[in-house]
């Protein structure tokens, strides 16, 4: 059976009541053509299109991927998939654009090439740097959508064979202010909550989260239980009134939209109001938390009204929603980007674990904090390190926790770049801008589309001053300026492990060959190992891993004892019915649901991530510092006042400029551009704003206008809709890559042709959210005409 999940994103309702289970509900979708009966195989994974993890089963016929099925038996999903799972998980695999041999550079063209000439090209450069420039010359930019094992062959070659600080991922733009964030309340990343709290919370915050577009599956099981009896209300915090803002309303919750850019002080009003009604667990903050007076201090100006004054969010509904998490015995709270993409994102990200840290609501069935990741994969690459941080959760400033891993990899620790803070991307960029970077090797992201201020980020790659290396599955606008092109293996096409939000560890199996010379990102990391030479103290290979496996087991020791432990995790575990959370040790053979059930927090200075920060300045506090605050296991409370976005409307820029996603495409559009069902349905960019703004300018719904910002300007069609006054949000899928060929002004649609070059002081995080905008009419829709 073929479902709909184009008109139908979420599919049949199976509402049931608290703290039952969520019944399964198997989704299927093979290539037109295909019969159920004509699969030959069905290989074991877990869906790549998003952070949710949902358990797939993969296809195959004719040595082809032909569609999936959802896994009826895992935890994170009972069965089911959302459109980009279903219909575009597989299209892109058979596509006969993908990349199939090396590409590299001559006479300023691209052209084909074999393995040999392109690997020696890279081995030739980075041999260069290293003996006249040293390590410093070498930048990665990687991903959030590589296997585990993949990222942490990258992070040990960075580290112990290059010895680069400048490693990071496209995580920065993505899940950077979740790891702070955690890091600054907790001691450690890692997510305390998990799905299950769904089936048993009597409410559900929403921050800056649009899970009905962005998380469908996640969506659907939190409709079943609204839809179910005894539901829970939702609470959706948003300046676009999406379908979570309906449910919101519907559910007798709040939709709170604050202006844009002004989410800390809505926060700020959120705790004042918890504080004043003394909503507030005192034998839990007592016994486990630090900084409850100076939190009190913080937020002590930030009355409803302020708020309003603020965020232009009526004061009432500020109370409203505070009441329904002081009334509640057990709230469940998502944040994502609009609260991460912002400026002051750590601090808003740190307030979501201040309310329910005053309310003892952490670690218990219903009573949780997601802190969502974006990208399927996000979590592993914090995990190993590949962004930069140092592996299995270890602080960079621990010079006991940087001996562990020289010992883990028989290398000196000095070899293992912790002098200062790892590079993180907007900076590695701004390096590789002045050409002290001279390598810069790029895998698994579309810089050229998804960073901000785009004329800037071309302008880097396309320079000479850097050498750019582009490993990827298809010639994106980024590969399209690098100067070799690796022709890598996606998913499907190799095997490895990732982590979902919830921590849920899936095995994802090779089902089919890659195309022509294509191979998977771990061969290429140890080819080059290998090319440059790198061993270990003893003279031996650095990289000794050959398999996936032997990669996963490697990795295993080295989180053997801290808080993110794998030990207890194997790829035949792995090979079971369902994933498996995370930590798995001889304690927790099959999993840990939720963290600090005990509310023991892992902030005791030698075990702790970070020192932790000032959240308004993002300065570092050291070791001394954080051993005077003697946490020992009590979790931070922290709280910074509100500033205002680095950019704010003028007369020139007069509305508020935002950015964000569709249901029906995955980012820059790669893998969800080839798939027929989702390109139809969500085939060129647009801008959303309100009626009255729409009206002022003269513009009606499909209209094509100039939208401009300081840094650039774009020219889209028009849709009027539910987004707050003075706001314009636009989609950020849209390079000029045009698989119709259809679309009139691709070379002009492109979000981050508008966005700013600025970041969160804590979590580095791009401001993606915030900048000022001027929309004008250019023409009327032609097919109004
Ligand atoms: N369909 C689809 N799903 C995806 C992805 C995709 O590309 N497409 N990508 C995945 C990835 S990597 C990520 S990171 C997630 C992102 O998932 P989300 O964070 O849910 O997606 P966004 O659309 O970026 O932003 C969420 C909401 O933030 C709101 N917003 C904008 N400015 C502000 C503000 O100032 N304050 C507040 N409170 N809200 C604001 C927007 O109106 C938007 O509805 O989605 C994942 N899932
Ligand atoms: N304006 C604006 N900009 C944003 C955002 C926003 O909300 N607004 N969101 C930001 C966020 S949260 C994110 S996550 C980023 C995403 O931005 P990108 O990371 O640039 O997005 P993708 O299009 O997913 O790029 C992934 C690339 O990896 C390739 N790929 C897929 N699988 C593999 C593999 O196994 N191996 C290799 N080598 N390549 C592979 C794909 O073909 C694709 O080119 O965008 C950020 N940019
Ligand atoms: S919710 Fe995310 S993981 Fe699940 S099917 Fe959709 S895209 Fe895939
Ligand atoms: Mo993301």
């Amino acid at each position: 059976m073929t479902q709909d999940r184009i008109d139908d994103v979420w599919g049949e309702r199976t509402p049931h009541a608290r703290g039952t289970e969520w019944p399964t509900r198997v989704d299927l979708h093979l290539h037109d053509g295909v019969r159920e009966e004509e699969v030959e195989r069905w290989v074991q994974s877990a869906c790549l299109l998003c952070s949710n993890g949902c358990g797939v089963d993969i296809a195959v016929k004719d040595g082809r991927m032909v569609g999936v099925r959802g896994r009826a038996t895992d935890r994170v999903n009972h069965g089911r998939l959302g459109p980009k799972g279903l219909y575009g998980s597989t299209p892109w695999a058979s596509s006969p654009d993908r990349l199939t041999r090396p590409l590299v550079r001559e006479d300023g063209r691209l052209v084909e090439t074999d393995w040999e000439t392109a690997m020696g090209r890279i081995v030739a450069e980075s041999t260069r740097l290293l003996e006249e420039k040293g390590p410093l010359s070498h930048g990665f930019y990687t991903s959030g959508q590589l296997f585990l094992e993949e990222y942490y062959v990258q992070a040990v070659v960075g580290k112990a064979g290059v010895g680069t600080p400048h490693m990071d991922g496209n995580t920065r733009l993505c899940t950077a202010t979740a790891a702070a964030a955690f890091k600054e309340s907790f001691g450690t990343d890692g997510q305390p909550g998990a799905y299950d709290d769904i089936e048993h919370c009597d409410a559900v915050f929403l921050y800056g989260h649009n899970m009905a577009e962005t998380q469908t599956v996640l969506w659907a099981r939190i409709l079943d239980r609204t839809r179910g009896e005894d539901p829970p209300k939702v609470v959706c915090v948003d300046p676009r009134r999406t379908a979570v803002a309906e449910e919101a309303e519907r559910t007798g919750g709040v939709h709170l939209r604050p202006r844009v850019g002004t989410n800390l002080a809505l926060m700020n009003a959120l705790t004042r109001e918890v504080l004043e009604n003394d909503w507030v667990d005192r034998d839990y903050v007592e016994a486990h938390t630090i900084g409850y007076d100076d939190l009190v201090a913080t937020v002590a100006p930030y009355t409803p009204e302020e708020a309003e004054r603020i965020c232009g969010t009526p004061a009432d509904d500020v109370r409203r929603a505070a009441r329904i998490f002081g009334e509640s015995e057990a709230v469940l709270s998502t944040v994502l980007q609009g609260f991460y993409q912002s400026h002051q994102a750590t601090a808003a990200s740190v307030a979501v674990h201040n309310l329910h840290l005053l309310r003892g609501m952490l670690g218990r069935p219903g009573a949780g904090v997601l802190q969502m990741n974006g990208q399927p994969t996000a979590q592993n690459n914090r995990e190993t390190g590949a962004d930069g941080d140092l592996t299995g959760f270890r602080n960079w400033d621990n010079p006991q926790h940087v001996r562990e891993l020289a010992e883990q990899w028989n290398v000196d620790p000095m070899t293992i770049p912790h002098w200062a803070p790892p590079t993180h991307a907007m900076q590695i960029f701004s390096y590789a801008e002045a050409g002290t970077i001279g390598l810069l090797w790029i895998s698994a992201t579309n810089p050229a589309v998804s960073m901000p201020e785009s004329a800037r980020i071309r302008r880097i790659l396309g320079g000479d001053q850097c050498f750019v290396v582009v490993q990827d599955l298809f010639l994106t606008e980024t590969a399209e300026l690098a100067d070799v092109v690796l022709p890598a293996a996606g998913w499907g096409e190799k095997t490895g492990c990732f982590t979902n939000v919830d921590r849920t560890v899936h095995l994802s199996e090779k089902a089919v060959d890659p195309p022509g010379e294509a191979r998977s990102d771990l061969d290429i990391f140890v080819a080059y190992a290998d090319a440059m030479g790198f061993t270990d103290e003893d003279g031996e290979p650095l990289v000794k891993w050959r398999t996936p496996e032997e990669v996963f087991d490697a990795w295993r020791e080295a989180t053997r004892g801290r808080p993110i432990d794998y030990t207890g995790l194997s790829y035949d575990k792995l090979r079971g019915p369902s994933g498996i959370p995370w930590p798995v040790d001889e304690e927790h053979p099959d999993g840990t649901v939720r963290l600090y059930a005990d509310g023991v927090f892992p902030t005791q200075t030698e075990v702790c991530e970070t020192f932790g920060h000032d959240l308004v300045t993002g300065a570092a506090h050291t070791e001394e510092e954080h051993r005077a605050l003697r946490p020992d296991g009590r979790a931070f409370l922290k709280g910074a006042p509100y500033s205002p976005p680095h950019e704010e409307p003028s007369e020139d820029f007069p509305l508020r400029y935002t950015t964000g996603r569709t249901v029906y495409h995955f980012h820059t559009r790669t893998k969800t551009g080839r798939a027929k069902r989702l390109d139809d349905a969500a085939p060129d960019a647009w801008v959303q704003l309100c009626a009255s703004d729409a009206e002022a300018r003269g513009v009606a719904d499909g209209d094509w206008v100039l939208v401009e910002s300081p840094r650039g300007s774009i020219e889209v069609r028009a849709r009027i809709g539910p987004v707050m006054e003075g706001a314009v949000f636009a989609p950020f899928h849209y390079g000029h890559w045009d698989p119709t060929g259809l679309c009139p002004d691709a070379e002009t649609r492109q979000a981050n042709e508008l966005t700013m070059t600025v970041w969160d002081p804590v979590s580095k995080q791009p401001t993606f959210k915030t900048a000022a905008c001027q929309v004008t009419k250019v023409r009327t829709d032609e097919r109004r005409r």
